[in-house]
């Protein structure tokens, strides 16, 4: 049996999977917010935060941690597991001083994690991926390497609030002392690793690339880039290696505490989407998973370190091999709830019946989709902006409107992932408004790609158990093949003969995007908020 854990950001999800069957044979989570309330964080994460601060208390991790194996083990004989691996929200960072690795290596099983780690943490609380106080440290940054587009080339990203590079350069120049004090600088990911393996675990290419410190083409720490996010900052990082290398077995502590097999051993942790990736079944470079859900997120396999010209979107390791690059739209369900409510529709309205009469209107009314600031494009456009007839543009016609939202939606995906390569043969389509088929029907129209749909539930928690079946030497895309479910609705072909139709739409949608982004006072300049 294998273990997958994913640490996001409300909760732990543990799944543990027979490798031999390709099923699940046992789940368990623990919520942060209701099984720990006395961290005071319902969502995960300390609320309140001062100029654009979120973080998070890693003695919650470590409680959760603790929580979740007690769980697993009323339930699971726990010996029964040879391989250990996970995942956990992208970006976030923990501290810790230099007895870290003596802590874990003598922790005693009589008293929990938390209180015995804790002292090691040389900042209190952590940064987490929702933070966006860094603005001026992204500048420093992306200054001192030479501008944005050369940290984008170097690291796969321009400068981003939310990356750990501008969150420790924040905290080097907020508390000199704790961070001299530091002397292993980890993700959520290599943290929950180390603390399982019982020694400061590296960290892997998937999530590396999330911190604007990794020289992607390498796979090894930039020391340009290091350098310019904080002095001494480079003997403080730990190793970089594969996605689901071996650490080593489980450290004593969980052999003792919760019945663990002394010879179970743990492969390194990524980070939560790249997870998500091998969850949901993908791996080759001609697939795209759109995933939409609060924001909409489009995923792609690459097999070269190429990077977004205009800096709007993120690659990453792909642990199937690789890279894996990644857009994300903030204005997802954001904006299809936001025009439901507009027009007071409901989803039925919004899916079937706008979609089925609207259908010779196909491509000819423009939206550029913005109902809030948006961060692929950057900036706030002050939409929605709507340009087409005098019907669609009075606002009387709430039907066409629907189709124009959702046609913009993924036309303004189409466009901005154009840089990831050839367009794409198929589009696995995952995350709440996926299982409307008229929406999938666009989807499949837009990008003319045949759309599958995908069960997703624990998609990031499935990826790390399949992560662990093939550190324990399994064939994970025999794995994926078997585990990774596609029969949430019948595969949608495009309608072909809209192919130029959508074409020419996308033109009209770049040129309207710029002649709107070109206007006073409608863009956002150059803030790397992201
Ligand atoms: C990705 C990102 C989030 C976190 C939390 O760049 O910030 O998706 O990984 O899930």
């Amino acid at each position: 049996m294998v273990l997958g854990l994913d640490v996001s950001t409300q909760s732990i999800t543990a799944l543990v999977m027979d490798p031999e069957r390709g099923s699940i044979v046992d789940r368990e989570s623990v919520s942060f917010g209701a099984d720990l309330p006395q961290y005071q964080a319902p969502h995960g994460f300390i609320a309140g935060g001062a100029a654009g601060e979120v973080h998070a208390d890693p003695r919650m991790w470590l409680d959760a941690l603790d929580l979740i194996f007690a769980r697993l083990g009323r339930s699971f004989d726990l010996s029964q597991v040879t391989m250990i691996a996970g995942s956990g929200q992208q970006h976030g960072s923990v501290y810790l001083d230099a007895d870290f690795e003596a802590r874990l290596a003598s922790l005693d099983p009589a008293a929990g994690l938390a209180a015995q780690i804790a002292p090691s943490l040389t900042r209190r609380t952590s940064p987490i991926w929702m933070d966006t106080s860094t603005t001026a440290e992204c500048r420093e940054i992306a200054a001192a390497v030479g501008g944005d587009d050369e940290l984008c080339r170097r690291s796969g990203s321009v400068a981003v609030e939310r990356f750990t590079g501008p969150q420790i350069r924040r905290f080097w120049k907020g508390d000199g002392a704790g961070y001299a004090a530091t002397r292993h600088m980890h993700l959520v990911s290599s943290f929950i690793a180390s603390v399982l393996a019982g020694r400061s675990a590296p960290i892997d290419f998937g999530d590396a690339a999330g911190m604007n410190l990794l020289d992607l083409a390498a796979f090894e720490w930039d020391p340009r880039l290091v350098d310019a996010t904080a002095p001494g900052l480079m003997e403080k990082m730990p190793p970089v290696m594969p996605t689901a290398t071996v650490i080593g077995v489980i450290s004593p502590y969980w052999v003792e505490r919760h019945g663990c097999s002394a010879a179970c051993r743990c492969a390194m942790f990524t980070g939560d989407n790249p997870a998500s990736w091998i969850g949901m079944g993908a791996g080759r470079p001609g697939e795209r998973v759109i995933s939409l859900g609060t924001s909409d997120t489009l995923f792609a396999a690459i097999d070269e370190p190429r990077t977004d010209p205009q800096g709007f979107g993120h690659v990453f390791g792909n642990p199937a091999g690789g890279y894996l690059s990644l857009l994300c739209v903030r204005n997802g369900s954001l904006a299809r709830e936001a025009l439901r409510d507009r027009h007071e529709l409901d989803w039925q309205a919004f899916d079937r019946e706008a979609l089925d009469r609207t259908r010779d209107a196909a491509g000819a009314n423009l939206m550029l989709p913005f109902f809030g600031p948006e961060i692929t494009p950057r900036g706030d456009v002050g939409g929605p902006i709507l340009r087409g007839s005098a019907a669609f543009e009075s606002g009387g016609r709430p039907d066409l409107e629907v189709r124009a939202l959702l046609e913009g939606q993924f036309l303004n995906m189409r466009l901005h992932a154009q840089w990831m390569g050839p367009a794409a043969e198929r589009i696995l389509l995952t995350g709440g408004a996926s299982a409307n088929d008229g929406i999938a029907g666009i989807v499949a129209d837009v990008f003319q790609a045949p759309v599958e749909r995908l069960e997703t539930g624990d998609s990031a928690a499935l990826g790390a158990a399949l992560l662990a079946a093939a550190a324990a030497g399994h064939d994970l895309g025999g794995l994926q093949a078997k585990c990774c479910r596609r029969d949430v609705g019948p595969r949608i072909e495009p309608d072909r003969s809209l192919a130029p139709v959508y074409d020419d739409a996308l033109v009209r949608f770049r040129r309207l995007l710029e002649e709107t982004r070109d206007m006073p006072g409608k863009t956002a300049g150059q803030s790397a908020a992201g």
